[in-house]
């Protein structure tokens, strides 16, 4: 691709700018002064006494200032060849380019049940899709009391780390600090476990605070334990949302939603190759097209009755707009183009103590500031105004596709 006038004048340190190429004074309507009564403009400002090294050397090499294209062609063959390693750290991928999950370390599909000698505690990122599950049922189940939870933050190299105290902004979880353990970091709590630990230090992670041992750092499996598991200490054990009659028909969805959506959007954010992309992209959009059509016919996703196959769909969608179509280049359309698929994420919204988790501030945050790879520049874009709370509390009318009454109850 060429590179045409406009764009090198972008990449043109302001300090080296002559005065001829500044803008000249605008009128009140935007259109140049030309009086000659005009004072000169004040000039340049001097360079700096300690420039920054690269600056230093590339003057030294060039003088002011750098050829325009011999600059692009530099910074684009070694920001490419940094950012294919950066990635392949950061999101492996397969030898096509596309991007490659980690399996998480720490499964548990025992329930735990309510033994005395467990007294678990939860860790978990605002942003994370993953860990949103767990703070939702978390909610629903109305485990606040038998699962405290810390509120990691994002640091400045991807990893997770604690807050000293929590500032409170909005009616929202905030990042804080770990009343677990006081740690840190994440990566810390991971290492007290007996045995230590090397690998990746994601959350959710659940954590047994009596026998400081990592419990699960799988989300799914943490919100079927939140489901079933604790029931004895749970403030709604009534809320089942994986009963046994449903068991097969939620797997066959999460079978569909995990890869082309949840992962999904992952896979058109993360990959590598034109291909990999192409490939993610596709079946992103088709299986939203499949949902939106099944969607408007059934309130959720298993007809009635709420499950965990729609928590988990719910937190990839409420990030969609805001995140996904922007940054992961989930670009073919925005979520608030289908109207059943955003009803029902609506629908989901508002079921008491669901938005209550949703901290969509952080959550941009979250994404933008840190995937330094994917916007190296680091600019948060605007909050579209699709994902201000009282859009998403727009009425959906979706009551009407329940053959019951069958609203999800939630005690506090
Ligand atoms: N399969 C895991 C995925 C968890 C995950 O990837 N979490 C990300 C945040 S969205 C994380 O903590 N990444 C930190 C790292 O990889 O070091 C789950 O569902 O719990």
């Amino acid at each position: 691709m060429s590179c045409t006038p406009l764009h090198i004048s972008t990449f043109r340190n302001p300090i080296h700018t002559n005065r001829a190429t500044q803008p000249r004074p605008t009128s009140r309507h935007g259109s140049p002064r030309t009086s000659l009564t005009q004072p000169p403009p004040p000039p340049p400002p001097p360079p700096p006494q300690n420039p920054d090294p690269i600056t230093a050397i590339t003057r030294l090499l060039w003088g002011k200032s750098l050829p325009p294209q011999l600059l692009i062609s530099t910074v684009r063959s070694t920001w490419s060849a940094t950012w294919h390693l950066m990635m392949s750290q950061l999101a492996p991928s397969d030898p096509s380019g596309s991007y490659t999950r980690p399996t998480s370390q720490f499964r548990s599909k025992s329930s735990l049940g309510q033994s005395p000698d467990t007294a678990l505690h939860l860790y978990v990122g605002l942003p994370c899709p993953w860990a949103h599950r767990t703070l939702i049922v978390r909610s629903l189940k109305g485990l606040e009391d038998t699962v405290p939870v810390s509120i990691a933050s994002p640091g400045i190299d991807g990893s997770w780390e604690f807050l000293d105290t929590t500032v409170r902004v909005g009616d929202y979880p905030n990042p804080g600090p770990d009343t677990a353990n006081g740690c840190k970091t994440l990566r810390e709590v991971y290492k007290l476990r007996r045995g230590g630990y090397d690998g990746r230090s994601t959350v959710p992670m659940l954590w047994d605070a009596k026998r400081k041992e990592v419990v699960c750092n799988e989300s799914y499996d943490i919100i079927e334990l939140f489901n079933s598991g604790l029931n004895r200490s749970a403030g709604n054990p009534d809320l089942d949302l994986s009963p046994p009659s449903f068991k097969t028909r939620i797997d066959e969805w999460n079978q569909i939603i995990y890869p082309r959506v949840n992962n999904g959007v992952y896979r058109c954010g993360f990959a590598q190759s034109q291909e990999a992309y192409d490939i993610a992209v596709n079946e992103l959009f088709s299986t939203l097209e499949l949902l939106d059509e099944h969607l408007g016919g059934a309130r959720y996703l298993c007809g009635d009755t709420l499950t965990l196959a729609d928590i988990c769909l719910f937190t990839t969608l409420i990030r969609f707009d805001p995140v996904y179509n922007v940054l992961f280049k989930c670009t073919r359309k925005k979520l608030i183009e289908y109207q059943n698929l955003h009803g029902y994420m609506r629908d989901i919204y508002q079921i008491p103590k669901v938005a209550a988790t949703c901290n969509l501030g952080a959550i941009m945050d979250g994404y933008y500031k840190i995937l330094f790879p994917l916007n190296p520049g680091n600019i948060r874009p605007s909050m579209p105004s699709c994902c201000e709370h009282e859009v998403l509390s727009d009425p959906h009318n979706r009551e009407t596709l329940s053959l019951v009454e069958n609203n999800v109850q939630v005690y506090a």
